[in-house]
């Protein structure tokens, strides 16, 4: 790895390359805070306010390499944004950009005497190559590419796994007249979200064509439409329209009341999302109107290696950033049989199955937009999702107390028959649930007495009092 990997701009190197070294080491000069590993110097320099941030940098040669790893002032950046957002201009980097100062402007010192993994390794992962990880895939691994589907096609087969599309977007009006370039044209001073701030599309283009970030702050926005003025629909003068391959969305029925369900997506290279499943049990699709992505996915109940899920799975703790991931677990996890991936290009859109893992990359600077949605095949898992885990359903506005019932009403209204058939999908869920509950803690007799249908009513009134 460390052959493709340029001189660090400061001349930090590895740890491992002390061993090399003759000269005297920086560290050396460290004080009583020598005592301390990197990895704890960094977390006490988050503790830091801007000025002090400032002044320990110019302490020692060592701290001077700490004091401008860009992630901490990033971390200001956004911080002092959250409680006085102003129009901020990129200066190439998160201090430069935080302190106003040009580049030109801040103090040079050489650093080759300082050598530390935790300074060195974020920029090394910056120039880990993506295109050892999304190429040579196994064939046993490679994702389904179809040209169309039908909606019987997809109830029937496809439900449940993802796919790629390759004629199904290209004649939206999105994927001919949208580019990158076109939206800095029309959209410079549109304001669209980017993780924590709010920025006009000029001041990220600039980001996006100025910036070295293991990962880059990811364009994500919900209200594009609205921003941009633009029509989603059969209508004419539509941008685009759904894909009618998916079938009824039935969070449809919730109306204005749904949750937040389409984003826009922009970023450079090597930006993405590092493994998630999407929220509320919902299916999406991802449609890749300019650059490249890869996707890895790996089904619901899968353990993804360097993915750690805290027992009632609410939390997904992937500490790591997607070039750590890739450098730590990827050919670990694509060993698994039930590795999934992929590469979908501009024109192309892909499906993500309802509960599905995903970790998705850029290869190239691009747009995509995505639609999460309930499909008939998986209305059983998300009415599962809404009413078992209250606590981890995300997205409803504040004032809808049980987007369970909500949804149920909804339904009750519109497919009372679909209602029925999930409702007793349900039971017939939990019932296996309960069993191989009992099989484990070794109450079977009791769960087979004929006291079935009992606890199950018990079970469910149990569960209703979960707030
Ligand atoms: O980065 C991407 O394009 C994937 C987005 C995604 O997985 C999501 O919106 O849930
Ligand atoms: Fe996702």
């Amino acid at each position: 790895m460390e052959d493709s990997i340029p001189t660090h701009p400061m001349g930090i190197k590895p740890l491992g390359n002390q061993y090399f070294a003759s000269g005297p080491v920086a560290r050396q000069s460290l004080g009583s805070m020598g005592l301390l590993p990197d990895e704890m110097i960094l977390h006490l320099f988050e503790y830091l306010d801007t000025q002090s941030l400032r002044n320990i940098g110019f302490t020692c040669r060592f701290l001077f390499a700490f004091s401008h790893l860009d992630d901490l002032w990033k971390t200001l950046f956004l911080e002092e944004q959250s409680t006085n957002p102003g129009k901020p201009c990129w200066k190439g980097s998160w201090r430069s950009t935080h302190l106003n100062i040009a580049p030109e402007q801040q103090a040079r010192l050489d650093c080759s005497n300082v050598f530390s993994d935790v300074l060195h390794r974020p920029f090394a992962c910056v120039h880990v190559a993506l295109g050892k990880y999304s190429s040579s895939i196994p064939e046993a691994n490679d994702i389904d590419r179809l040209e169309r589907l039908s909606y019987d096609e997809f109830a029937q087969s496809w439900s449940n796994k993802p796919f790629i599309l390759t004629e199904c977007i290209q004649s939206w009006p999105a994927f001919r007249d949208w580019s990158i370039q076109e939206f800095h044209r029309r959209y410079s001073d549109v304001q669209f979200r980017a993780e924590a701030v709010d920025w006009p599309f000029s001041t990220y283009h600039e980001y996006m064509l100025n910036s070295n970030d293991e990962s880059p702050l990811y364009l994500f926005d919900r209200g594009f439409a609205e921003k941009m003025n633009i029509e989603i629909g059969q209508s004419e003068l539509s941008t685009y329209w759904l894909p009618d391959c998916f079938g009824p969305d039935l969070f449809e029925l919730l109306g204005a009341e749904r949750p937040a369900h389409r984003w826009l997506i922009v970023g450079p290279e090597r930006s993405g999302s590092t493994f998630h499943k999407d929220p509320n049990g919902t299916s999406a699709w991802n449609a890749v109107i300019q650059g490249s992505k890869y996707w890895i996915m790996f089904p619901p109940s899968t353990q993804v290696p360097g993915v750690y899920v805290s027992e009632d799975s609410s939390e997904v703790t992937s500490p790591l950033s997607i070039a750590e991931w890739l450098l730590e677990f990827h050919s670990e996890a694509r060993a698994l049989p039930t590795c999934v991936e992929g590469v979908c290009s501009a024109g192309e859109i892909l499906h993500v199955p309802s509960g599905w893992w995903h970790l998705v990359v850029n290869l190239e600077a691009g747009i995509a937009l995505t639609q999460n949605f309930v499909p008939k095949s998986h209305l059983t898992d998300v009415l599962c999702f809404l009413k078992d885990k209250p606590e981890q359903v995300t997205g409803f506005k504040r004032g809808i107390e049980s987007p369970y019932d909500l949804f149920v009403e909804r339904l009750r209204a519109n497919y009372p028959q679909l209602l029925d058939e999930s409702t007793e999908e349900m039971s017939l869920r939990s019932q296996t649930k309960k069993r191989k509950w009992d099989e484990a803690v070794g109450s079977k007799n009791e769960a087979e007495s004929g006291n079935g249908g009992f606890s199950f009513g018990f079970a469910d009134e149990e569960e209703e009092d979960i707030p």
